[in-house]
């Protein structure tokens, strides 16, 4: 039984490693108050010369803008964060790279990408969903569950906020700078931990 956890649990953290890098928090605020925040998952310094994020607005199939994030690394289990330099001062505090390129406003299709394939997305690439996704998108401060630590790949099929994002009021910035996800290899770790308890 140790030995079907422990190959259980190694599954899991590789499944999870593969991640890299998730969409850990989206800002839509009021005037320039667009920001966002990438969560750290490998577990390891994590070097980004490979990874961008594009934008699709309004339905667009082609992107918008693409932010390189050459150059850039995160620590383990920390974020980076991406604004347009004239936001608020309380997201200019915690914001790693300034860029005039981030715009968006409820309704637009966002990508992370790791060498030309998509990890992670928010919205869905080629469909304009009105003024914004379902579950939210405009005006609206959105963190990722915490439970989430595999990004949706699949930026072209049905978007709903409301499966993967916890919705804040409009300029809510105090969660940017961090994220404290809860892995779901630390729940089956500790049941695992009961288990083998239980048959000593
Ligand atoms: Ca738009
Ligand atoms: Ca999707
Ligand atoms: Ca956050």
């Amino acid at each position: 039984m140790k030995r079907v956890l422990f190959l259980l649990t190694v599954l899991l953290l590789v499944s999870i490693a593969n991640a890299d890098l998730i969409i850990s928090e989206y800002v839509e605020g009021s005037s320039y108050n667009k920001a966002l925040e990438l969560y750290n998952t490998s577990g390891a310094v994590l070097d980004l010369n490979d990874f961008q994020v594009k934008a699709y607005h309004n339905g667009k199939s082609t992107p918008s803008y693409t932010i390189d994030l050459a150059g850039y690394s995160v620590a383990a289990d920390d974020v980076i964060v991406l604004c347009h330099p004239s936001a608020d001062s309380a997201i200019l505090n915690v914001a790693d790279i300034q860029t005039s390129s981030i715009s968006f406003n409820g309704d637009d299709a966002i990508e992370l990408l790791y060498n030309g394939s998509v990890i992670d997305s928010f919205g869905q690439v080629g469909v304009d969903p009105g003024s914004s996704w379902d579950g939210g998108g405009k005006d609206v401060t959105l963190r990722r569950m915490a439970t989430i630590l595999t990004g949706d790949t699949d930026s072209s099929n049905y978007f709903t906020a409301a499966t993967e994002w916890d919705s804040y009021s409009k300029d809510t910035f105090d969660g940017l700078g961090s994220h404290v996800p809860e892995p779901m290899t630390i729940a089956i770790l500790s049941l695992g931990g009961i288990f083998l308890r239980r048959r000593k």
